[in-house]
């Protein structure tokens, strides 16, 4: 059984060979996205066993998105194939003041998941006996019945398995549902991640201390701020670390590497400064590339990097 289960959308993504607007641009490269995803895909990356659990369509783009996620080591037997809705698709679209995500998933697949993936004889096993279940507020936001599932997990009895949360605040979702479901999903979880612009516009703060008092249940809240760096708030204790400069390509996709990164370093048993140091380890080599996933940094250059950190 995987270590680790991430739930979500996995979409087709199609990237512009060019920047500008989309009306000039005429060949797009054909990838695939999808936060929980991707974040399935770093934690893999970084030698933990992990599976992702999502529906697909019955078409090229759901095919190739498990295809491509198998490829990458991502145990994909969770997968559920609707024989009617099509695989979600965002066509990304990268302009002077950054790149906007445009979505193609109202009645896509994925967002028909709901809590009855409980009861799946492939997926619910997998969701049980995992020692981390990873949601996002993405999934919150694809429709009632994957709101459902979100709590359904969030609530029940969990013994030693982690359920981690990251934010992932994404207006365009929810146009039409009231955002003020995330609070209590978010503070039922047992460490939650978040940027401070995301925290402001849905919590009225970002500000880790106010956060802390908002959200008193997770054991851990993972604060990343404008200045590139993050703060563990754990219990009455505060680490921060600064990220790594790099030369950003396109950061879309960085927020699930430096996921990825935490959680790995959480499942390995690091203190939370290592933990820090390892999610921006993962996601430096996301924000070199223009896509959702850069290729991993090699185990023994983590291991350099990582070595002068206390574990
Ligand atoms: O974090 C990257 C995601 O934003 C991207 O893969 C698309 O999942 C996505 C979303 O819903 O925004």
């Amino acid at each position: 059984f995987p270590t680790a289960v991430s739930v979500g959308e996995t979409m087709a993504v199609l990237l512009p060979d060019q920047t500008g607007p989309l009306e000039d641009v005429s060949s797009f490269h054909h990838s695939s996205g999808g936060a929980e995803a991707n974040v399935a895909r770093g934690m893999v990356a970084l030698g933990i066993p992990t599976a992702w659990v999502g529906r697909v369509g019955d078409d090229g783009f759901g095919r190739r998105a498990v295809r491509d996620l198998s490829a990458s080591g991502v145990d994909t037997r969770g997968v559920s194939v609707d024989p009617v809705r099509p695989t979600g698709l965002y066509v990304k679209e990268v302009g002077p003041r950054g790149s906007v995500l445009h979505y193609y998933r109202d009645g896509s697949a994925g967002s028909a998941l709901g809590p009855e993936l409980l009861d799946d004889p492939v997926a619910g096993p997998l969701l049980a006996r995992a020692q981390l279940v990873h949601l996002s507020g993405i999934t919150a936001a694809l429709s009632d019945g994957a709101l459902e599932l979100v709590r359904a997990l969030l609530r029940r009895p969990r013994g030693e398995r982690l359920v981690t949360f990251d934010l992932n605040w994404r207006p365009a979702l929810w146009r039409r549902r009231d955002p003020s479901v995330l609070r209590p999903l978010l503070d039922a979880a047992d460490i939650v991640m978040l940027g401070t612009d995301e925290a402001a516009e849905v919590l009225g703060t970002g500000d880790p201390a106010r956060l802390r008092a908002l959200l008193p249940g997770p054991a851990t809240i993972v604060v990343k701020d404008d200045a590139h760096q993050a703060t563990a708030l754990t219990g009455g204790t505060a680490a921060t670390e600064p990220a790594l400069n790099v030369e950003v390509v396109e950061p879309v996709g960085a927020g699930d590497a430096f996921a990825a990164g935490y959680l790995t370093g959480t499942l390995r048993g690091y203190v939370p400064r290592r933990c820090l140091r390892l999610g921006h380890l993962a996601a430096a080599a996301t924000l070199v590339v223009p896509g959702d996933h850069g290729p991993p940094p090699p185990p023994a250059l983590v291991d350099d990097l990582l070595g002068a950190s206390p574990r």
